[in-house]
């Protein structure tokens, strides 16, 4: 098999990656990055990403980044892993990848706006954040309605797409916004958290914050 290091911060969109790595059942590394301390500035980094982004996964050294193309190629990997529904042609196909481009690029900015309005502004922060909650308000109200009549974002079967779901609103909870009311969600919330492969992800990040724990 191939050699995977996973560089990634506990909490933040790498999460979805590394619940992706766990559920393909991958041997890999992880390297944790300081973000609050801007060590995906650092030149050791951007020797690995020159983009500064994580997640950024080396695969036998090789770089591949961004959430969407990661899991899309893990998917693609690993099949019988059941990352995506199973598409029946290329339409369907499209119709996967667009729900991850709009959750990576609609819903994690807009998230990023609630949670860190700082890296919106170089004045007050304040007013960002009470935007960003605007921009999500829609999103989460679509999602729990999208939710009424199913377990996962497409029905029965979990994917990782209900991961990056579930990074999005409990990360823009973390900034402040309140879920309460979202039944549908907080329903699909409990069932990713009971989800084995994210919660050995979750296992995983908590002995990397032991490590940068020890480390600082
Ligand atoms: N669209 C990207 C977003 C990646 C992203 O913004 N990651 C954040 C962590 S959640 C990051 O690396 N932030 C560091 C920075 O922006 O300086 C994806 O889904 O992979």
């Amino acid at each position: 098999m191939a050699s995977y290091t996973l560089y990634h911060l506990p909490g933040a969109c790498s999460r979805v990656t590394m619940t992706a790595l766990e559920q393909c059942g991958v041997d890999y590394a992880d390297h944790p990055v300081n973000l609050m301390q801007g060590e995906q500035h650092s030149p050791e980094f951007r020797k690995v990403n020159p983009r500064g982004k994580i997640p950024a996964l080396l695969v036998d050294g090789q770089l591949i980044a961004e959430n969407a193309a990661i899991q899309w190629w893990l998917g693609k990997t690993f099949p019988a892993a059941g990352l995506f529904p199973a598409a029946g042609n290329d339409w369907e196909e499209a119709q996967i990848l667009s729900d991850l481009f709009w959750i990576s690029s609609g819903w994690h900015p807009s998230v990023r706006a609630n949670m860190m309005p700082i890296r919106w502004t170089t004045g007050d922060p304040a007013p960002v954040r009470e935007r960003g909650k605007q921009l999500v308000k829609p999103l989460f109200e679509a999602f729990d309605a999208h939710m009424a009549d199913r377990q996962w974002w497409y029905g029965d079967d979990w994917s990782i797409v209900d991961v990056y779901f579930y990074w999005n609103y409990t990360t823009a909870e973390e900034g402040q916004y309140d879920l309460t009311g979202l039944a549908n969600l907080a329903a699909h919330r409990a069932r990713v958290e009971a989800w084995p492969a994210f919660q050995r992800a979750l296992a995983r990040e908590n002995a990397a914050r032991e490590r940068m724990a020890n480390a600082a």
